[in-house]
């Protein structure tokens, strides 16, 4: 049965609704980062660039890097982007955009996002990365998905205990990354861990301007959980929805992040573009070596 017009909606140039691409414009290596600013300080080490899109917050470029072909796309902030990133990134290589029908033969993208991201431990700080072994999504997004198979219950089970945490809220969801990226991209310096993923970046990060949490020790439960060595390392806005995604599209996933602030002392990073150029740097090699 064909997708319905309305269901998988393609632009009068037959791209894609709102990444604006067609199947020839996007690299099977993909970058994902949050700010659109970020692509060009990422594209700008490349060889050449052969396309450069942007809708909304989402702007796209396809190069080579040391021979290599790959796409930086930008997904804008939090989980709500990522459905739409990567449902149509995956719709641009998995769906006959002319037959509106799913291909048998199904290609698996290799995405690594480059993210920003607060630490939540003492012993990771500022201007360090972050490889995340999970995601663990506090968001809930994921549930209108059909998740059981690639959740990780007991990890869930102990979070959900050790941090008392309300049924009135969507249950945590752990999910792996790819253990082939993480080989790829792993190094002496750079921690690893489990990346909490929020829905908002105050209250749903436990930050107080003027409105009161729902649960004001939860960042500091989330900092001292440890289960068989899995700690909860740094918060940001996107890793668990493009691990839950990628792993049920079939894609692989890694998140990294540079950490420009520590919330479990207080400090942010004296100079974040440095370690965000630093941490760009790190990837691009490890995609060549
Ligand atoms: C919040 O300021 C944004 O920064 C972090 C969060 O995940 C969120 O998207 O990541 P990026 O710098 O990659 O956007």
């Amino acid at each position: 049965m064909a997708i319905q017009e309305s269901e998988l909606i393609l632009n009068p140039d037959g791209s894609v609704y709102h990444l604006n691409l067609k199947p020839e414009h996007i690299s099977d290596t993909i970058i994902f980062v949050g700010d659109q600013d970020r692509v060009e300080k990422i594209t700008k080490h490349f060889d050449s660039v052969e396309v450069s899109i942007q809708k909304r917050e989402f702007k796209t470029q396809t190069g080579t890097y040391k021979g290599k072909r790959l796409t930086v796309i930008s997904t804008g902030i939090g989980p709500d982007n990522i459905d739409i990133v990567l449902n149509e990134l995956d719709a641009l290589v998995n769906i006959d955009l002319k037959t509106r029908q799913p291909k048998e033969q199904l290609t698996s993208l290799n995405i690594v996002r480059v993210g920003t991201s607060g630490s939540l431990q003492a012993d990771i700080p500022v201007d360090s990365f972050v490889m995340a072994s999970h995601g663990l999504d506090l968001n809930g997004m994921l549930h209108f998905y059909q998740i059981d198979h690639i959740s990780n219950p007991e990890i869930e089970d102990a979070f959900i205990n050790f941090t008392n945490w309300d049924s009135k809220k969507a249950r945590p969801i752990i999910i792996n990354n790819s253990k082939a990226l993480e080989k790829q991209f792993e190094g002496p310096n750079i921690f690893k861990g489990m990346t909490a993923t929020a829905g908002g970046f105050y209250g749903p990060q436990g930050r107080v301007l003027r409105l009161p949490l729902f649960d004001a020790d939860l960042n500091q439960k989330m900092d001292t959980f440890n289960h068989d060595g899995f700690r909860v390392t740094n918060l940001e806005m996107e890793t668990s929805v493009i691990y839950g995604l990628s792993k049920l599209l079939g894609h692989n996933a890694l998140s990294l992040n540079a950490i420009i602030a520590n919330r479990a002392n207080g400090t942010f990073s004296k100079d974040p573009k440095k370690v965000v150029e630093n941490l760009i740097e790190y990837t691009l090699d490890k995609f060549v070596k």
